[in-house]
């Protein structure tokens, strides 16, 4: 059984509580992981670790010594590519194909992106002029924030962990990592990557447990904590920045999303059924940018239908190393639990099942994990729950529109504001529609492609800031002002 403990000043450490809970493996339930439980001494030794690092070896570091440090992580990464993926498959029990191709190699790609923006970023300057003639230059400088609190969530967990850490380090902080109980493989991975290249001691710290009454709350209401980066649910994004105003302490928040997928009747039909099919079932669904709202013109309604349920028969559930299998479980029972229940409500209200709407028959190796059918609605009200409520499962309501303004209209109707995917090869209409869609990333005839120097953030309740390249300088640093006269 595999022993993960929190990493804090370089070393592995159990709490001193003796407090551990289990990792299970979401394919079949077994208990493939004993994590030990940080409680407050450790959460308070962990970012006391962080403070001495930033005020000591780390803050002395040039910039040009954190970047090649950051470049070593990235290699180091990428020569355990295997353990990464292992660890991320074990935890999560997705298809390999999803970590090889996507969320590792973005994961060892967040190192040098960061060190590759901090190396060029330019800083401003202004001319003054002054009563006496002689003027005044003003010039900024970026300063590190300090120590930063890093909160993730499990359904992409090395890629969400290090698009943070990245930057971070990258600015000159020192962080205190909190990831999700749900995953803390990679995390624990990292830790000795971190001791492999040689980053100094307490730079990257890690505490695993809960949220509420644990670890993650420990770590947000600590009042040596300078910055709290968050992605995960809008109510718990709620809760720690309430943590977050003892202290006027910032936040950046990657959140929540009720994100609509369009399709015109003009589109590259193949192309859209494609995209929509992995927009909604990436991941089984657990993608915060994923589609659970699809609206279709009517004329290609019905065809639409069919060809995304055709997709959805095909697919093959089993482990992630199973090379004829292309769909996994979800993370864990209690969000088995949650996604049926969506699926129980959406049929209470109306809807039409396409296809899916239950539980698998599973081998009986397989069968105690927590699997759910990819699922398809139609039919339901634009106030039903399923409408408004995000699911985080592998489901679609798909509905027709009629005209432009309409399906601009629905598409907006949403708490939300995190990404929407448009199909058309009209590109005027494009990006009209674009430039009308209240959310952060619009992709046209595409999904998911994201250059990692691009902006990426939610609108509404979807997040608050932005990160990605030059724009998580914005929350990683602080600009400074200064001015000489001359
Ligand atoms: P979650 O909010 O339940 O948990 C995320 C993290 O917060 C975990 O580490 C958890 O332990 C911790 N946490 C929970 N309560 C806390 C508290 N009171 N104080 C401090 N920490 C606390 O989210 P999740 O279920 O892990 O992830 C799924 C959610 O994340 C979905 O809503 C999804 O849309 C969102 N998400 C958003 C993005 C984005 O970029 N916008 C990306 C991925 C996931
Ligand atoms: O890599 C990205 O650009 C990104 N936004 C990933 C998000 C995954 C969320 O589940």
């Amino acid at each position: 059984m595999q022993q993960i403990k929190n990493f804090i000043n370089g070393e592995f450490v159990n709490a001193e509580s003796g407090k551990s809970f289990d990792k299970r493996s979401p394919t079949d339930n077994r208990v493939i992981a004993q994590v030990s439980e940080a409680g407050r001494t450790e959460v308070d030794q962990a970012v006391a670790a962080a403070r001495a690092a930033y005020n000591g070896e780390w803050g002395s570091y040039s910039m040009e010594k954190r970047v090649e440090l950051l470049y070593a992580v990235a290699d180091e990464i990428t020569r355990r590519f295997d353990d990464f993926v292992a660890a991320e498959m074990a935890d999560t029990g997705q298809p390999k194909a999803v970590m090889t191709h996507a969320f590792v190699p973005r994961g060892a790609a967040n190192f040098k992106v960061f060190a590759d923006v901090i190396k060029n970023v330019p800083n401003e300057s202004f001319q003054t002029t002054t009563p006496d003639g002689k003027g005044a230059l003003n010039y900024s400088t970026r300063v590190p924030k300090g120590v930063v609190g890093v909160i993730s969530p499990w359904n992409a967990p090395f890629l969400l962990m290090t698009w943070k850490v990245g930057p971070a380090l990258a600015c000159g902080n020192t962080v205190v990592v909190k990831p999700s109980e749900e995953t803390p493989m990679t995390t624990a991975l990292l830790g000795e990557v971190m001791n492999a290249v040689g980053i100094p001691k307490g730079v990257f710290n890690v505490v695993h447990g809960f949220g509420p009454d644990s670890t993650g709350e420990f770590l947000t209401h600590h009042p040596d904590v300078d910055a709290i980066t968050f992605t995960g649910e809008t109510r718990t994004g709620t809760a720690i920045m309430k943590a977050a105003a003892e202290g006027m302490r910032d936040v950046s928040f990657e959140l929540g999303g009720k994100n609509a997928g369009i399709v015109f009747a003009d589109s590259n039909f193949d192309e859209a059924v494609e995209g929509i099919y992995r927009s909604s079932f990436l991941n089984s669904g657990q993608v915060c940018l994923g589609t659970e709202r699809v609206y279709v013109e009517r004329p290609i309604f019905d065809k639409f239908v069919a060809a995304l349920k055709s997709k959805v028969e095909k697919v093959k559930f089993g482990r992630p190393d199973d090379a004829a299998a292309n769909y996994g479980p979800l993370i864990s029972h209690e969000h088995q639990g949650k996604v049926l229940s969506y699926y129980k409500k959406a049929v209470e209200e109306g809807a039409t099942v396409v296809i899916g709407g239950g539980v698998p028959d599973m081998p009986a190796d397989l069968a105690d994990g927590a699997w759910v059918e990819p699922t398809i609605w139609t039919g339901l009200a634009e106030d039903a729950t399923v409408m408004k409520e995000e699911v985080f499962g592998p489901c679609c309501h798909i509905a027709p529109f009629d005209d432009e303004q309409e399906v601009i209209r629905l598409a907006n109707d949403t708490a939300y504001g995190l990404s929407t995917t448009v199909w058309t090869t009209d590109l005027t209409c494009a990006h009209r529609v674009a430039s009308k869609i209240e959310v952060g990333i619009t992709w046209i005839n595409s999904w998911f492609l994201r250059d990692l120097r691009t902006a990426f953030g939610g609108s509404k309740q979807s997040g608050i800031g932005r990160e990605g390249g030059v724009h998580s300088l914005e929350f990683y640093t602080e600009t400074r002002n200064i001015c000489i006269k001359l």
